[in-house]
């Protein structure tokens, strides 16, 4: 093996290893052997799982500039509540609201294909970066949960993943995907679909873009717009592409204008 050198005890060169520790910077001495257990372990079954899945990617960007306004006027509302509101929660409700169009995306297919069960509630799990590794809680009933009752239950799961306490009874029980990969970076992804569901959502992250004011008349100018871009994947087996398009036309519409998300609101 590479000989170590024996590490420096001179102050000058320990104030420079703590800062690169600090900075995240490990240089390696020796090969390491990782064994992969636990929650990857859980990981590579459930990643082994989805590969069977033929995979129907589509690609959109939406765009938040009147979202970011109804966000912030809602957040105030929130913290007088003492609730944290991100877009998260918006996003899922509004998901929630498309998916009352496309009962057909919410749901199981079973192990031999020849059924697909098109689930009542709305459970739709949020792909969660924890100091465990990924995790996927789920939202449960957001069809009858309010965009603050969301944002409650987010928190909620994010201090229990926080906590290394997220449970059988808040991981199982999924009808929807999203991930919001963009509160990391990254703007398009190829996210899996988690077996048996038919759908996930990659979020990207919100950037300020130009954008034409009328894409009919691009005399009219150009606008700093907010854009999102999500990136779907679906079960091509049974949902086509066509449908995933409507679903996410109808969804880019309650996001572009949150009216039209409050008038379906129930
Ligand atoms: N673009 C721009 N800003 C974003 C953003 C995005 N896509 N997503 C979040 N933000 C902002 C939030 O609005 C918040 O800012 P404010 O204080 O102004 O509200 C800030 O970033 C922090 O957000 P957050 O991460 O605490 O909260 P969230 O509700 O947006 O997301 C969660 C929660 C759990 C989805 C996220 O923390 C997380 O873990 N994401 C990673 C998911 C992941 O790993 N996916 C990959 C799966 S495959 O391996």
């Amino acid at each position: 093996p590479e000989e170590v050198p024996a590490p420096s005890t001179s102050d000058k060169e320990s104030t420079s290893d703590d800062s690169k520790a600090a900075a995240g910077v490990q240089r390696l001495t020796d090969d390491v052997v990782v064994p992969v257990r636990g929650i990857q372990r859980i990981m590579v079954k459930s990643m082994e799982a989805s590969l069977s899945i033929p995979h129907f990617n589509l690609m959109e960007e939406y765009d938040m500039t009147q979202m970011a306004d109804f966000r912030n006027e809602l957040k105030a509302v929130a913290e007088t509540r003492d609730i944290r509101l991100s877009y998260m929660p918006i996003l899922i409700k509004a998901t929630s609201l498309a998916l009352f169009r496309f009962p057909g995306l919410n749901g199981h297919i079973n192990a031999d294909a020849t059924e697909v069960t098109q689930k009542a509630s709305h459970n739709i799990s949020v792909a969660m970066d924890t100091p465990r590794g990924l995790l996927v809680p789920v939202i449960k009933d957001v069809q009858n949960k309010s965009i603050l009752e969301v944002a409650q239950d987010l928190v909620r799961l994010q201090e229990l993943g926080k906590n290394n306490k997220l449970g059988e009874k808040e991981l199982s029980g999924a009808t929807f995907t999203l991930s919001n990969i963009g509160a990391i970076g990254g703007t398009y992804a190829s996210p899996v679909i988690p077996s048996p569901t038919l759908v996930i959502g990659a979020i990207g992250k919100i950037q300020t873009l130009p954008r034409f004011r009328d894409e009919r008349d691009p005399d009219a100018g150009v606008y700093p717009a907010k854009m999102m871009n999500i990136s779907w994947a679906a079960d091509h087996r049974v949902v086509d592409g066509a449908t995933m398009a409507r679903f996410s036309n109808q969804l880019k519409q309650y996001i572009e204008s949150p009216s039209s998300m409050v008038s379906d609101l129930h």
